[in-house]
């Protein structure tokens, strides 16, 4: 992935856009976890805002951090920072980190979402392969469905454990490789049409602005 100081660039830059008493939902991920940090100093430094996390690493970190936290069915989000494995004009892929089906929920109920990311995560298209998050029992049947779609569906494996990685919410990914991916929209449908797909990594057309750190600053750009 790209460089932390890009990294930090971006997030951090999104943290400014936080004002007092507002929700703000805490992506999952390394950039987003810059402006977990930033929200942390800004506290210390007597703003008041409340924390929804989008996974268990991203709550742990708040907490480490001082944040003040709620969850995401017990508070309307006014903003919401998130990083993205590839961003290609407003549409986004995530799920790098398994995270994606509770950071969609945050992500798409705020009131602004800014995405936060180094350069190495632009692109002009979508081509990177879609996290698609399953229950268990489904895992063969979606992946035949993917590969009609055109997708190369593998199930992550965890590095630390023997087996699959299982997400917060107990389910299974298949990575599913398509190539470019010329119409985001529609296969974002085909994906969730799919029975047992709990949540596909294809965020399309959610993003309000795009924040992108460079070695030495930031590009903010809206879609
Ligand atoms: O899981 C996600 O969607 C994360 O946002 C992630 O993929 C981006 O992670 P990074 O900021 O560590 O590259």
């Amino acid at each position: 992935g790209g460089s932390d100081a890009a990294k930090r660039a971006a997030g951090e830059s999104a943290a400014e856009a936080v004002e007092d008493g507002m929700v703000v939902g805490l992506g999952t991920g390394s950039t987003a976890a810059h402006a977990i940090r930033a929200l942390g100093r800004q506290i210390d430094d007597g703003l008041d805002v409340t924390g929804v996390p989008t996974s268990f690493q991203s709550r742990q970190l708040a907490r480490e951090c001082g944040v003040p936290l709620a969850e995401v069915d017990e508070a309307s989000i006014d903003l919401a920072i998130d990083g993205a494995d590839e961003v290609a004009g407003g549409d986004l892929i995530k799920g790098g980190g398994a995270a994606h089906a509770r950071e969609k929920i945050v992500d798409a109920s705020a009131d602004r979402f800014l995405v936060v990311a180094d350069p190495t995560k632009a692109a002009e298209s979508l081509s990177v392969p879609v996290p698609v998050e399953v229950l268990p029992a489904a895992r063969t049947t979606v992946a035949a469905t993917v590969e009609e779609l055109g997708g190369d569906p593998q199930l992550r494996a965890a590095e630390r454990k023997d087996g699959p990685v299982v997400t917060d919410n107990g389910n299974l990914v298949l990575d599913c490789a398509f190539g470019p991916i010329e119409d985001p929209e529609r296969l974002a449908r085909r994906l969730a049409d799919t029975p047992g797909v709990v949540e596909h990594g294809l965020f399309v057309g959610l993003a309000d602005e795009i924040h992108v750190g460079t070695e030495d600053g930031v590009t903010v750009r809206e879609p």
